[in-house]
C-alpha cells in the first residue's frame, strides 16, 4: 500500500463549542470523542491528528476546559486514481479526575457528558486516553465500564509514550490489557512528541466510521 492509499487527515477547523443539546452543531456528521483525566495530553492528541500546533489549546493548568468542543475533520485517500473524502467531527470533552475540583463540580461534568454520550445518535467511537506511565486509576477504570455498559465503542490511548522506554510502554500496555480485558485491537499507545502510531489511530477511526 502506498502512502496515498492510506487515510490521513488533510483538514481541520474548530466548528463550536457547546453545554447543552440545543448547541451541538447542524448539519450532523459521524463523531469521535476524546476522553481522558485532565493534562492526559488531549489536547496534544488532536493537534498532532491534524498536524496542526494549535488547534485545540495545550495547557499546563489542567481542568479549565467545561465544554465540548467540535472540531470538523477532512479525511481523504487515493486507491487507483479514485479519491475519497469523509468528514466528521472530533468531539474533545471536558476532563475528568481533577482532584481540585468539588464533588458538585464533579457531578456537573458527569451529568453533561453522560447526556452527552448516551444520547448522541452519530457518536461512533471513544478514544479513552490514559497517560501510559500510570497505573490503572479508578477514574479511568469505571470509566471505561460505564462506556461499555452503555453500549459505546471504546478504544484505549496511552498516551506520552515517548516518556517511557519501549519495553516499559509495552509492560504498560499489557497491564491495561489485563486489567480492562482488551486485546491488541482495543488499545494503541501514541506520542504527540514524534506523531507515532498516528496512522494507525487514524486508520482505527475511519474504521470505526466505516471505511475500512
Ligand atoms: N512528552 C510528551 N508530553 C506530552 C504529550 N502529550 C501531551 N504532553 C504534555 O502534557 C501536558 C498536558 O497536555 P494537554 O494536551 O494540554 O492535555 P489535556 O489537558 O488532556 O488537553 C502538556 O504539558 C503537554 O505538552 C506527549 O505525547 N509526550
Ligand atoms: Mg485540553
Amino acid at each position: 500500500m502506498n502512502s496515498k492509499e492510506k487515510w490521513d487527515i488533510i483538514k481541520a477547523e474548530f466548528v463550536t463549542s457547546a453545554v447543552k443539546p440545543e448547541q451541538y452543531p447542524k448539519p450532523a456528521l459521524p463523531e469521535i470523542a476524546f476522553i481522558g483525566r485532565s493534562n492526559v495530553g488531549k489536547s496534544s492528541l488532536i493537534n498532532s491528528l491534524c498536524r496542526r500546533n494549535q488547534l485545540a489549546r495545550v495547557s499546563s493548568t489542567p481542568g479549565k476546559t467545561q465544554t465540548l468542543n467540535y472540531y470538523k475533520l477532512e479525511s481523504k485517500r487515493t486507491i487507483d486514481a479514485v479519491e475519497e473524502r469523509a468528514n466528521f467531527f472530533i468531539v474533545d470533552l471536558p476532563g475528568y479526575g481533577f482532584a481540585k475540583t468539588g464533588k458538585a463540580n464533579r457531578e456537573q461534568w458527569s451529568g453533561f457528558i453522560h447526556k452527552y454520550l448516551s444520547g448522541s445518535e452519530e457518536l461512533h467511537l471513544v478514544c479513552q486516553l490514559i497517560d501510559i506511565r500510570h497505573k490503572p486509576l479508578d477514574s479511568d477504570v469505571e470509566t471505561y465500564h460505564w462506556l461499555i455498559n452503555n453500549g459505546i465503542n471504546v478504544n484505549i490511548v496511552l498516551t506520552k509514550a515517548d516518556k517511557l522506554s519501549k519495553n516499559a510502554a509495552q509492560s504498560q500496555k499489557a497491564l491495561f490489557k489485563k486489567e480492562l480485558g482488551l486485546d491488541d485491537s482495543r488499545i494503541i499507545t501514541y506520542s504527540s512528541s514524534n506523531n507515532s502510531m498516528r496512522g494507525e489511530l487514524i486508520a482505527r477511526i475511519m474504521a470505526n466510521l466505516g471505511a475500512e
